[in-house]
């Protein structure tokens, strides 16, 4: 060790350095020596320091955090990670965007994922999900093709993390067990506002498995305590340039003081004749189980309430695999559930280079393992002793299968015959895809409609175009007829050919966003525009009044440096506002002496905040100094539109987006 506070700096083998400024030279100014050990030892990790992005959620944020079980399901499950009430187990969640890669921006529309490690007392549990409770596919043979289509096209190079091409719309045209999905996907669902607003779903039914060996069929479910939240898509677009982090900081900003995000787990059981009943196949990932069929129970929380110290050795080496399960945790038949079993760990492979990447610190179970397993690249553990088999009688204390170990439920099987043949009860791609779009509010229907529109106006091919709204029209006619009048097509295409219409379901409000937003500013952020002698006390008002409705403060500045108030203080600023637009806010207020307006209605990114967060759907306080600049954004006053030294209309506006307001913003489908 050296002297001193600092410990000494090493090569990766303990030799301490005496210069980390300069490589070895022949002379001064002479070739570098191959002889220097030190250079190449550092080169050499650096190299390296890449591991393959994942292929497909390669961009993710995480943090570490608790379960709590508080409903015991143990008439269903030995698992006693969902047994013991009161117990808390470590985890570990990933949230991701599927298509970018691991620079890409937060904020694409694209599906988020949604997994979660659980370390029980049994073992690892990784339920791997996404913001979504269906999928495009029903088949794992098809996830090479979906994935391809929706990546960047291979001539090309480009869209990163994009669905508005033509490969992408191409391959949906053709894969009409996709049409349900597309629903969710072109709805809000997939341009949250936050990680922390946002739901998780297992997706596939699992089994529960209890002491008798009896199985239940589980849909597990994620839901945030801040209620869901989205973004309207012009909103996404500008986020992305103002701040591609913007959902990885939002994250680390929460839990970093202490706002930890917090979730529900709740469970759909059902038995075996209660899934013979359904009107679908709940083997069919495509297909979601209405709330109002099987409702949900409640059974614990998750709470993030850890940031990871390093996001190499965590958030990117954590490697989760659905066959990951502990006893009492079993699988369906889903056949892409089946798929996944194989290809989550098949990927750890490549990805982390080892067998053994289960002995990272990150995927180590935090209960004792112990197995003959040996060797291997990057061996971390030095097993002891000659035994290296089972059984044996060598050494006694050696690991053996014991009674409690997981058993796989004795499902009895089917008669029937080899064969790759998709089952007849997935063949119904509409019905559910119709009770989705007809289930969201009218804001939800319009943003769907042009969300279609704008990802297939940037498809090239016109055939593309009309095969995707030719399967609309098997989903509805009305919606059909919208896309096609928003992309300016001459007449509507032919319906697609269809295995089975579409059966009229009954509405399901628990599919909307925004029946299930909260009207509240809790965890949500208010931006307070000023300048040089605005009136200090109505800046504290504001903020007094956000602050005791949950939501963050930022004061925003001409300058970073910040501004001098009324009351002769300096006011420091926490964003410089071109930096710091009105898109990474959910309400803005606007203080500002008459002679500060004036300046300010002549500055184009003073103007853009009042106007975005006008077209965002947001409140908007404002004082008598103020209106100039909203005057230069064309902002007229609605519902929304407050005076500033109405803290408490403010904060009420604030609550909620000012959906009456869209359509006089903008046209939508
Ligand atoms: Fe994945 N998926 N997936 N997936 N998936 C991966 O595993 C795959 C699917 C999901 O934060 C990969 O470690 C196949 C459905 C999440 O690290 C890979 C199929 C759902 C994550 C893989 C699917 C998901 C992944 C890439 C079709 C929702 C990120 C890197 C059968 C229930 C986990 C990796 C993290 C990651 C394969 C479909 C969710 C290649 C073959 C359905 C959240 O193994």
């Amino acid at each position: 060790m050296a002297g001193g506070r600092h410990p000494a700096l090493t090569t990766n083998q303990g030799t301490p350095l005496s210069d980390n400024q300069n490589s070895l030279r022949s002379t001064e100014r002479g070739p570098t020596l191959l002889e220097d050990f030190i250079l190449r030892d550092k080169i050499t990790h650096f190299d390296h320091e890449r591991i393959p992005e994942r292929i497909v959620h390669a961009r993710g944020s995480a943090a570490h955090g608790f379960f709590e079980l508080t409903k015991s399901l143990k008439k269903y499950t030995t698992a006693r990670v969902l047994t013991e009430v009161g117990e808390r187990t470590e985890l570990f969640t990933r949230f991701s965007t599927v298509a970018g890669g691991s620079g890409s921006v937060d904020t694409p529309r694209d599906v988020r994922g949604f997994a979660v490690k659980l370390y029980t007392k049994e073992g690892i549990w990784d339920l791997v999900g996404n913001n979504i409770p269906v999928f495009f596919i029903q088949d794992a043979i098809k996830f090479p093709d979906l994935i391809h289509a929706v990546k960047m096209e291979p001539d090309r190079g480009f869209p990163q993390a994009a669905t508005a091409h033509d490969t992408f719309w191409d391959f949906i045209s053709l894969t009409p067990e996709s049409m349900h999905m597309i629903m969710w996907a072109m709805s809000d669902r997939t341009i949250p506002r936050s990680l922390r607003m946002i739901e998780g779903f297992g997706i596939h039914s699992f089994r529960l498995v209890n002491a008798n060996g009896d199985s239940t069929f589980v849909k597990f479910h994620w839901r945030p305590k801040l209620g869901l939240q989205s973004t309207v898509w012009d909103e996404a677009v500008k986020i992305a340039g103002a701040d591609p982090d913007f959902h990885r900081r939002d994250l680390f900003e929460a839990i970093t003081t202490g706002n930890f995000p917090e979730w529900e787990l709740s469970v759909q059981l059902f038995t075996q004749e209660e899934a013979d009943r359904f009107p679908f196949d709940h083997l069919d990932s495509t297909k979601l189980i209405p709330e109002e069929l099987v409702p949900l129970t409640v059974i614990g929380r998750m709470v993030l309430d850890r940031w990871p110290d390093n996001f190499f050795a965590e958030t990117e080496q954590v490697a989760y695999c659905p066959s990951h399960v502990v006893p009492g945790i079993d699988f369906s038949n889903d056949p892409l559930l089946q798929g996944r079993l194989f290809s989550y760990l098949d990927t750890q492979l490549s990805r982390l280079g080892s067998p053994n990447f289960h002995q990272l610190p990150i995927n180590a179970p935090k209960c004792p393992f112990a197995n003959q397993q040996r060797d291997g690249h990057m061996q971390m553990q030095v097993p002891k002793g000659r035994v290296a088999y089972e059984p044996s009688s060598l050494d006694p204390s050696s690991a053996r299968a014991i009674p409690a170990g997981f058993r796989s439920f004795a499902e009895p099987s089917d008669e029937g015959n080899k064969s790759r043949i998709r089952a007849e009860s997935f063949a119904d791609h509409y019905s559910q895809a119709r009770q989705f779009f007809r289930s969201q509010t009218t804001p939800e229907q319009a943003h769907i409609a042009s969300a279609l529109v704008f990802e297939l106006s940037k498809v090239e091919t016109v055939a593309v175009r009309e095969a995707v709204v030719g399967h609309l029209r098997n989903i509805e006619e009305d919606l059909a007829r919208r896309v096609a009048d928003g992309l300016g097509m001459p007449k509507l295409p032919a319906a697609q050919p269809k295995a089975v219409a579409a059966k009229d379901q009954p509405a399901s409000p628990a599919l909307q966003i925004i029946g299930k937003m909260k009207d509240t500013l809790k965890g949500r952020a208010v931006g307070i525009l000023v300048h040089d002698d605005s009136d200090a006390a109505a800046i504290k008002a504001l903020r007094k009044a956000a602050e005791a409705a949950g939501a963050s403060v930022k004061i925003v500045c001409l300058k970073v440096g910040g501004a001098k108030l009324s009351d002769g203080k300096q006011q420091p600023a926490d964003g410089q506002l071109a930096g710091t637009p009105s898109v990474v806010f959910d309400a803005v207020a606007v203080v500002l002496s008459d002679a500060a307006g004036k300046l300010l209605a002549k500055e184009a990114a003073a103007v853009d905040f009042v106007r975005d967060a006008f077209g965002h759907l947001k409140a908007i306080a404002a004082d008598a100094g103020a209106q100039v600049v909203l005057k230069a954004g064309g902002i007229a006053k609605d519902a929304g539109v407050v005076d500033a030294g109405d803290a408490a209309g403010f904060i009420k506006a604030a609550k909620t987006r000012q959906w009456a307001r869209e359509p006089k913003v903008r046209t939508l489908a």
